[in-house]
């Protein structure tokens, strides 16, 4: 599975983080990288989730940057020559997922350049980067997710204004409009994030109907098919510098029919 990981760079950390992490960086710039399969909806992008039940590590990538993910995904960027020793993992510290919440971050691409880190129920530590850019207007999960944390901020232990930020339109597909996962959540009658079974059947049609119908709204790409545009917005965020090629090993992969 080739992912596009995003590197999100943390502007301010929440008090939680700040503590654990004051000193232990050596001064580096530190992201949260997210692992993707749809980098041409990243103009949507309006938080970034992590995993209350997950441990993520702080990885030197370089003497100026440090990436936030599972020890897991540090690895396999470890044996892909991301860091600069190939095969070493450098960690500098380990974080719990619920002290993350909170942080500000730069979402590159994003209509909203700072955006917050959110808390997911359903996210997977074994997939990815236990990261997840949301793209709430194209992805159905990540839809029901923010409207769950805006329904109950207090339960989430969230600030609203964190979850204050719309979905917006990115791509059109003739089934959904503008709108596909919203559309598709209402179809479904998805109350919630907890309706797992039909949030993965949303996701599917989501998938397909924006890789085989989407037409760009936004972005260098505008008007061209999502077909086209995916791989075009990709290389553009790679050599601009805000993302790179992070791959599943095979045989790890948590296949999305699963
Ligand atoms: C932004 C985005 C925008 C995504 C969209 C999807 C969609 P798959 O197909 O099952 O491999 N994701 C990545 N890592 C995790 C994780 N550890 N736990 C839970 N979800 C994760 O899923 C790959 C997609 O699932 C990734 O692409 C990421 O969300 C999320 F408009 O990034 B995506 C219809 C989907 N639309």
């Amino acid at each position: 599975q080739e992912y596009t990981a995003i590197k999100m760079e943390v502007v301010q950390w929440s008090d939680a983080a700040a503590k654990e992490i004051e000193g232990k960086v050596g001064g580096r710039k530190v992201y949260l990288v997210a692992a993707t399969l749809r980098p041409e909806t990243m103009y949507g992008q309006t938080n970034c989730f992590v995993g209350t039940q997950i441990k993520y590590g702080v990885f030197a990538a370089n003497e100026k940057e440090a990436y936030v993910c599972t020890y897991r995904a540090a690895r396999n960027m470890a044996f892909q020559g991301i860091f600069d020793v190939r095969g070493q993992v450098n960690q500098l510290l380990e974080i719990d997922g619920t002290k993350i919440v909170g942080a500000k971050i730069r979402a590159p691409f994003s209509v909203y350049p700072e955006v917050y880190v959110l808390p997911m129920d359903n996210v997977l530590a074994t997939k990815g980067t236990g990261v997840v850019t949301s793209v709430p207007s194209d992805s159905p999960d990540d839809y029901a997710t923010l409207m769950d944390l805006r329904k109950k901020a207090d339960f989430y232990k969230i600030d609203p204004s964190w979850a204050s930020f719309d979905p917006v339109p990115v791509l059109s597909t003739p089934a959904y409009g503008e709108m596909t996962a919203p559309a598709l959540v209402k179809q479904l009658k998805i109350q919630s994030q907890k309706d797992v079974k039909q949030l993965a059947e949303a996701k599917e049609i989501a998938y397909k109907e924006g890789f085989y119908n989407g037409t760009m709204l936004i972005g260098d790409f505008k008007g061209q098919p999502v077909q086209e545009a995916k791989n075009k917005v990709r290389a553009t965020m790679i050599e601009k510098g805000v993302a790179f090629a992070y791959a599943e090993p095979e045989g790890l992969i948590v296949s999305r029919s699963a």
